[in-house]
């Protein structure tokens, strides 16, 4: 199964430089909106259809779901299930902000609770771009290299972790939306520490995985489960953040200790810094 995870980031890696270059020319709306009901680009498209054609060419992965499709494609055989979120923050592309791609591999059919996570990692399209792969509880920080010679993976840091002393925040949602008790959290904390939020979730937990602090895409008292999705976002970047000695919630618990109802699932995400997110939780309940 190891080799099948390797394989799987192989591709995610190869295909980086190929979704990066499509986001030329891609920055219109398209007429279709995806499973949440969100517009699509034809980028976050083109950037689906790449993974899904390669991802499930691996002999061993059995099937591939994304944010932008409403049900799995199933493949036939292997014991490895793959989610995507192929552009994650794909709004940023208007004004040429940052992205990502986040990818989940589990080692049970999809809908899966994230203890059935075997490898997650994200890709950043910064100013470069980087892969962050979170594997047998440790995490590792990559350069990818688009170059005459083929794509090239680089190391850049063996074992991050999360700064112990927090220095940055970021929140999703509108402040008039936020529940009394998160926005009461959130004044006690806006003294401690900086305020970084570039509206693509990759992007702002790359801030606290660099600098330490917390990001959270709340409850909103209009959305009580928030934005993000549990398969292609909660669940990866909970496993992520907790391999770098982090912690993750949904308000109540570990993100990946949420049961999943259904594949399009949304759910509170709160991640960061474990005294944080423990003062968090005793703020919600
Ligand atoms: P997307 O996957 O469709 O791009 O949506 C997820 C993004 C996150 O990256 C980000 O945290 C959030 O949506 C921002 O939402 P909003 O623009 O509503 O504040
Ligand atoms: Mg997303």
């Amino acid at each position: 199964m190891s080799e099948v995870v390797s394989e799987i980031v192989d591709v995610v890696t190869e295909t980086a430089p190929d979704v990066r270059a499509g986001l030329t020319g891609r920055r219109e709306y398209e007429t279709s909106e995806n499973p949440s009901g969100e517009q699509m680009l034809a980028a976050d498209r083109h950037a689906d259809e790449l993974l899904e054609d390669r991802l499930l060419a691996i002999d061993g992965v059995a099937s591939y779901a994304s944010e932008e499709r409403e049900e799995v494609v199933e493949s036939g055989d292997g014991d490895l299930h793959v989610a995507c979120d192929p552009l994650d923050g794909s709004s940023n592309l208007k004004s040429n902000n940052v992205m990502g791609t986040i990818l989940a591999v589990y080692d049970e059919p999809l809908p899966a609770p994230g203890r059935a996570l075997v490898a997650a990692g994200y890709v950043l399209y910064g100013p470069i771009t980087t892969l962050v792969l979170a594997r047998d509880d440790s995490v590792t920080e990559y350069v990818i290299d688009d170059t005459d010679d083929g794509v090239e993976r680089r190391v850049v840091e063996d074992d991050v972790t999360i700064p112990a002393d927090p220095v940055v925040y970021g929140f999703g949602g509108r402040v008039p939306d936020w529940h009394d008790d998160f926005e009461a959290f959130v004044r006690e904390i806006e003294d401690e520490l900086k305020l970084r939020y570039g509206g693509a979730m990759i992007g702002d937990v790359s801030q606290v995985m660099e600098y330490g602090g917390i990001f959270a895409y709340p409850a909103l008292q209009s959305a009580e489960n928030g934005k993000l999705r549990l398969q292609f976002e909660g669940n990866p970047i909970g496993y992520i953040v907790e391999s770098a000695g982090g912690r993750s919630s949904d308000g109540v618990q570990s993100l990946l200790a949420v049961e999943p109802d259904e594949l399009h699932q949304r759910v509170p995400v709160h991640v960061g810094n474990a005294e944080l997110i423990e003062r968090l939780e005793g703020a919600l309940n």
